[in-house]
């Protein structure tokens, strides 16, 4: 007789962000049934993820409502919460400090507080998206080697702090009532999904855009900054990999190398056959922040040693595919404009 082993449920928030994308394919790919967390009434992204991702069950809710969350668990009953919403964007975060301390920041107990409320403390395991903006970049803990799971806090921004009361958070919750709470500290990771206010995409969106003639140049804050860039689709396998662990725990997720704006500009304005990239690039103040964190580098050996984990694509390959997709996006829609 067949043993059939129950469907396992996951619930993710921030579905419609970059990570939500990636990871809800890889959950579905798992064979899981999932469920995404969709803000707004009327979300605008909402039809494009249907479209895309038909297989994700929408409920509607908001991290700053805690009603909403109780009822999403209801409804799902996971074996696993992604809680990857957040107002994630950086320069945002100075603009919006107390709205990104209520969802990046208090987000994190409303969902510690509503999977313990509702009894699910030893059912349900939960991933909190942390990041190397808790970091700060200040380069004092581990010159030259990358900032790991030991080295000290600093964050520079809003988003920073309100992230960094997340992760505390979290961890406050794994040591109380010892619920199986795990915090990836993921470094920059980008790709297809990302959003063109983050700098990549923003450079290779316009890149495209410069290659078939629909803008002369693109406008950046501060170009030295140097950022550990990874691929999106390497790093939620990671995610999903701390929630098979035995243990709850906190990983780093990194590739281990750190490369500046001017780096990335320069491979993404290759992919096109520009050799110099500086006659397509202004400089714009509106576009720096009141701190900047000047170079983040990760060392991801424990998640390496202690899960398996290896990320795959380097950083030549995620500029070259990052402009490839926007080149083939901005084609289409430039043929299709033109008749
Ligand atoms: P993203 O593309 O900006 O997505 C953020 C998601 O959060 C969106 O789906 C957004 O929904 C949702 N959200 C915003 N406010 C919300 C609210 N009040 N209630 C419910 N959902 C809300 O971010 P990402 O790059 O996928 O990153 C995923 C998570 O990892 C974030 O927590 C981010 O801070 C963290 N992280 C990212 C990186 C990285 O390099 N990507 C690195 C480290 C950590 P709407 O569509 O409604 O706006
Ligand atoms: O692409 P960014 O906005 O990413 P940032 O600030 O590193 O944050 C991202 O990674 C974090 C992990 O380390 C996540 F937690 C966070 O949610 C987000 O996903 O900016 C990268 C660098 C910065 O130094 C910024 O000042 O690029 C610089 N930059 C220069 N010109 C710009 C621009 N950033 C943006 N977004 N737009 C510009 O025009």
């Amino acid at each position: 007789m067949q043993v059939m082993t129950p469907q396992k449920v996951a619930l993710v928030t921030g579905i419609t962000g970059q990570d939500g994308k990636h990871l809800s394919t890889f959950l579905h790919d798992k064979g899981y049934l999932v469920y995404g967390f969709i803000r707004g009434q009327n979300n605008p992204r909402r039809a494009e993820l249907e479209a895309s991702h038909p297989f994700v069950k929408m409920i509607e809710g908001d991290l700053t409502d805690p009603t909403s969350i109780v009822q999403a668990l209801e409804v799902a009953n996971p074996d696993e919460v992604y809680n990857l919403g957040a107002i994630s964007h950086v320069g945002y975060s100075f603009k919006n400090p107390s709205l990104t301390a209520e969802v990046t920041g208090k987000g994190v107990l409303n969902v510690l507080e509503s999977v313990r409320i509702t009894g699910r403390a030893e059912k349900t395991r939960i991933y909190q998206a942390s990041t190397s903006e808790m970091f700060g970049g200040l380069d004092y803990n581990r010159p030259g080697t990358g900032y790991n799971e030991d080295s000290l806090f600093h964050p520079r921004s809003p988003y920073g702090v309100a992230k960094l009361y997340g992760h505390w958070t979290a961890k406050n919750y794994r040591e109380s009532y010892g619920m199986f709470v795990s915090c990836g500290i993921l470094f920059n990771h980008e790709g297809e999904h990302r959003g063109v206010e983050f700098v990549t995409r923003k450079i290779t969106h316009a890149v495209a855009r410069i290659k078939y003639g629909l803008q002369e140049y693109v406008e950046l804050g501060d170009l030295w900054p140097k950022r550990d860039w990874g691929y999106a689709g390497d790093f939620v396998k990671g995610m999903w990999l701390m929630l098979q662990h035995t243990e709850p725990d906190d990983f780093v997720l990194a590739t281990g190398e750190t490369h500046s704006i001017e780096d990335f500009l320069a491979l993404a304005f290759a992919e096109i056959g520009e050799s110099d990239w500086r006659p397509y690039v202004r400089q714009n103040p509106a576009f720096m922040r009141p701190a900047e964190v000047d170079i983040l580098l990760g060392d991801p050996s424990k998640a390496e040693r202690v899960l398996g984990w290896h990320r795959e694509v380097d950083f030549p390959t995620l500029v070259s595919r990052m402009v490839q997709h926007d080149l083939a996006r901005v084609g289409v829609a430039t043929e299709a404009s033109r008749g």
